[in-house]
């Protein structure tokens, strides 16, 4: 179970697993919101989420997925974090107001194309846990690994004059970006020890009670 208290249960199910950062993305979303939702572990070291079952409600093998009561199945991290979100608007993690929701959605998609899918390329291309599971390509391992160590650094000049990654408040956009950062340190994605405010920045959203979640 995550989340909030027994009597804000929902007749939801979601299919988690504590090794892998895109279900930590939706954990710390709902932490963040004080949301309940009773929850599965999918063990992708055994390939559970390759088994006939689960391919039955999500066909590409992912986690994390979001059950409904209806039995409709979100297999996709922010599509779950959305529909949250229109049921639980408070506090507002994908903006306010229409320039500001604009502006998270830019963020949350730059964090996931340049940083996060760029940490799980390095580690999909590179790490031991996918040999035989996945064709790797350890040379596109090494341009993914590059690529977000770049994206670090023009960050790091980004965070200068704002606290979060899309503004003045947190936002999906920094669970995407703490959860591509924490993940990417296993294939040697790192901040860099000048990149202070990058530094700042992670201290303070590491802190939040989310973090664990
Ligand atoms: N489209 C999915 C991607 C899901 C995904 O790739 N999940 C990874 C874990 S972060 C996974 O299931 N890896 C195990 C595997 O591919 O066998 C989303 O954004 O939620």
């Amino acid at each position: 179970m995550i989340g909030a208290t027994p009597d804000e249960e929902t007749a939801v199910k979601l299919y988690d697993s504590t090794l892998a950062p895109n279900p930590r993305r939706v954990r710390i979303y709902l932490a963040e919101k004080g949301i309940k939702v009773p929850s599965v572990q999918v063990d992708i070291g055994k390939a559970e989420n390759r088994a006939p079952e689960y391919l039955a409600k999500n066909p590409l093998g992912g986690v994390p997925i979001l059950e409904l009561d209806d039995g409709t199945f979100l297999a996709e991290t922010i599509a779950i974090c959305r529909y949250f979100e229109e049921l639980h608007p408070n506090p507002p993690l994908f903006g306010t107001d229409p320039r500001d929701r604009a502006l998270v959605e830019m963020w949350q998609r730059r964090m996931e194309l340049n940083l996060f899918s760029m940490a799980t390329g390095a580690f999909r291309n590179t790490h031991a846990f996918f040999k035989g599971r996945i064709p790797q390509v350890p040379e596109y391992g090494q341009v993914c690994k590059d690529a977000a160590n770049k994206q670090l650094e023009w960050l790091d000049g980004e965070l200068a004059n704002r606290k979060f990654i899309a503004g003045d408040r947190y936002t999906v956009a920094d669970i995407t970006a703490l959860c591509g950062i924490d993940f990417g340190r296993i294939s040697d994605i790192r901040i860099q020890p000048g990149q202070k405010n990058l530094a700042r920045w992670h201290e303070e959203v590491s802190a939040r009670p989310s973090a664990k979640a």
